[in-house]
């Protein structure tokens, strides 16, 4: 299977994030593709090339204008300022606010956030740039009749919608690419997100649409992260109605309610006859991961790979989550090297 990764990632190593009230080192760090780059190399999986650069265009075919206009301008207005530490945002337009999008460059990145997880560097517009050409490059080689592909993307893409960021994810490099499909010809595109976290901006993304099937296993809303959606009974709207799955699971869930809510997900992909399925990639489920509850041990991946392959379909791996560092690249490429069997 090909890899596609670019050094990019680096330029995005923001300082810290809040837990348990304090600024603790990122989660999200740059040794986390590190170590799936290593795995990929030691497991002797394929080819690794360097990313092509296909422009702004598919990118904004997911993302706003205004949205894009930000991120790209979004550090240097801020270091104009004086600023020198990461930009963060401080206040949303919640309920009972009004979502006009305002002029000034700090209220602007409110507008554009869910939460407090998705600071700005002076690299990270590059950065997560360029992991959306990861993408986009393993997007051509499926396209192209290759049975697989590995997008190593760093930063992460599913918790990002059209025009909002949060949870370590800015540009939506999953919905990117499944965009990427159907503008190349293909008519049914299914996304099967297995990282602990639902994906809200993909749901979000595609979820009045029938022409991509998006299928989420997760820990619920309930009492997990993103907090705000990703329960079973949204299904999907207007023109998407159906075309949504929710499988919410309890915290501390192991393989076997895990794979089996990957059974009912795959059962239904395959209903849905999908031209090419995209698999965002988290590997936050396992048990050592130091923010998630569930317990799915690193053999479990090759048995997550094998169902996956058994659906028969052009399949591009894009790497989301993922935070227990040491064991990450082992989780991800067992994962690949089940499904290549
Ligand atoms: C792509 C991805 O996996 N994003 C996850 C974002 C989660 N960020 C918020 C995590 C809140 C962490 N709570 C820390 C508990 C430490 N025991
Ligand atoms: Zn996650």
């Amino acid at each position: 299977m090909l890899t596609i990764y670019s050094d990019d990632h680096r330029l995005h190593h923001a300082q810290g994030e809040m837990v348990g009230g304090e600024f603790q080192p990122c989660f999200e760090m740059p040794a986390r593709a590190d170590h799936v780059l290593a795995r990929v190399k030691a497991q002797q999986l394929g080819a690794i090339r360097e990313p092509e650069d296909f422009g702004l265009t598919p990118i904004a075919r997911i993302h706003s204008a205004d949205y894009l206009d930000f991120l790209q301008k979004a550090w240097a207005g801020w270091a104009a300022q004086g600023n020198t530490a990461d930009f963060l945002p401080g206040v949303f337009p919640a309920r009972h606010l009004r979502a006009k999008r305002p002029d000034d460059l700090y209220g602007q990145y409110g507008f554009h956030s869910f939460d407090c997880f998705a600071p700005i560097t002076a690299g990270t517009w590059q950065a997560v740039y360029t992991s959306a050409q990861v993408a986009l490059t393993a997007q051509r080689e499926v396209a192209a009749g290759a049975r697989s592909a590995f997008a190593l993307c760093r930063p992460p893409g599913h918790h990002a919608s059209a025009d909002v960021m949060g949870g370590y994810c800015y540009l939506n490099n999953v919905a990117i690419a499944a965009q990427a499909f159907l503008d190349q010809g293909a008519k049914r595109v299914a996304i099967l997100d297995v990282d602990y976290h639902h994906g809200n901006g993909t749901q979000s993304i595609f979820y009045e649409r029938a022409d991509v099937f998006v299928a989420n296993i997760h820990g619920s809303p309930s009492f997990e992260y993103p907090h705000f959606l990703g329960y079973a009974d949204e299904t999907g709207a207007g023109a998407g109605e159906g075309y949504n799955l929710n499988l919410p699971l309890a915290a501390g869930s192991a393989w076997d309610v895990w794979g089996a809510a990957l059974d009912t997900a795959c059962k239904r992909i395959a209903a849905y006859d999908a031209d090419v399925v995209l698999v965002s990639l988290g590997v936050d489920t396992y048990q050592n991961d130091p923010i998630s509850s569930f317990k799915l041990d690193s053999p479990d991946y090759l048995r997550m790979g094998q169902r996956i392959a058994a659906l028969g379909k052009p399949t591009l791996f894009v790497m989301e989550g993922g935070y227990a560092v040491a064991e990450i690249g082992i989780n991800a490429v067992n994962v690949l090297e089940g499904f290549q069997g």
